[in-house]
């Protein structure tokens, strides 16, 4: 165990320039973090200005201090972050190193295909993956409308994965382990979809707290904080704080045109190289729409997104 995870801090390593000891954030509460050193061990350590920008999984030296702690002396240069705006609407990083956004919906809470496809284009924006779960098959004869099987069908047909899960019986969890080796992945999504039972799944031998669900058939948010875990073959897995509310982050309109990456091959072909692919005429985007090859659930989606910032500005 002990060699297998300091093979894994050492390919962190590579990143990043020497120092004494170096850990991997598992977890943040303000001034204080969890680290996860060389050797696979647990060590709490202090954050010398509260404000400091660390998350979760990001790579740090540390030393220990006169007092017996453990102080951080330096943050390593970050390949990307995953951000949220606080609440003052300013980005804040959730979470650091990131390969792979695991979007988690479920039938109940409803899905939010805007929230899936806002998530699609920070994966964009920070060059990571992204792939859908569609946890609680148990409650979609229920719940699931045709609608919502149209817009799994589009995220396929755009060659986005979408695998079925169920967390509490197991089902399609082995599908989701297949793809998290050598990677560091995130699980987000709305409050109470069942990310944190999902890793639970994976990591049957921690013990993970998951929410009740509510008379609201609304799930009580748990987990507050962005937790890191070590899985098989060099992955890690992270948990994440649910989203309550669906306050987009600041997006322009560059990022969200990358976003819907299925456009890019006909985009190239539009008249205009700036096109919004809105009202131009010879945009070969809207050209693609009518000709049912970009999902026309995407494109709708395309144009709300640009509406809701043209009104914010
Ligand atoms: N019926 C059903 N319930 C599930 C399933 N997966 C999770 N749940 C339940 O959904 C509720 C919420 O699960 P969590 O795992 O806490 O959800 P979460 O996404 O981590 O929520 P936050 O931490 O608030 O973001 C719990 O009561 C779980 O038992 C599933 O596949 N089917
Ligand atoms: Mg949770
Ligand atoms: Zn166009």
């Amino acid at each position: 165990m002990k060699q297998r995870l300091s093979k894994k801090i050492g390919n962190a390593k590579s990143l990043t320039k020497k120092c004494q000891h170096q850990g991997r954030v598992i977890t943040r509460y303000g001034a204080e973090l969890i680290l996860l050193d060389e050797t696979g061990e647990h060590i709490r350590c202090t954050i010398r200005r509260k404000n400091e920008n660390i998350a979760c999984g990001d790579v740090v030296c540390w030393q220990p201090n006169h007092q017996g702690n453990a102080v951080v002396t330096k943050v390593q240069a970050r390949k990307n972050a995953l951000s949220r705006p606080d609440r003052r609407g300013s980005p804040k990083a959730i979470a650091a190193n990131i390969d792979q956004i695991i979007i988690v919906c479920s039938w109940l809470p409803k899905p939010s295909w805007m929230l899936v496809d806002q998530y699609m284009i920070a994966a964009q924006q920070i060059n990571a993956d992204a792939i859908v779960v569609m946890n609680k098959t148990d409650l979609a004869e229920q719940y699931a409308s045709d609608k919502d099987w149209q817009a799994l069908k589009e995220y396929e047909s755009i060659d986005y994965k979408v695998i079925a899960t169920n967390a509490l019986s197991g089902e399609g969890i082995d599908k989701i382990q297949q793809e998290l080796a050598d990677k560091t992945s995130i699980f987000v999504g709305q409050s109470g979809v069942g990310k944190s039972s999902i890793i639970a799944q994976i990591l049957p031998e921690l013990t993970i707290k998951v929410g009740e669900i509510s008379q609201s058939g609304e799930g009580k948010h748990t987990t507050t904080t962005a937790d890191l875990y070590p899985v098989g073959n060099n992955g890690f897995v992270i948990d994440s704080p649910g989203v309550r509310d669906f306050t987009p982050a600041k997006l322009d309109t560059k990022s969200i045109r990358q976003g819907y990456r299925e456009f890019k091959p006909y985009a190239k072909y539009c008249r205009f190289n700036n096109c919004s692919h809105t009202h131009e005429p010879n945009c070969q985007v809207k050209q693609a729409v009518e000709n049912k090859e970009i999902p026309a659930g995407r494109y709708q989606r395309y144009l709300v997104k640009l509406t809701m910032l043209m009104t914010a500005e």
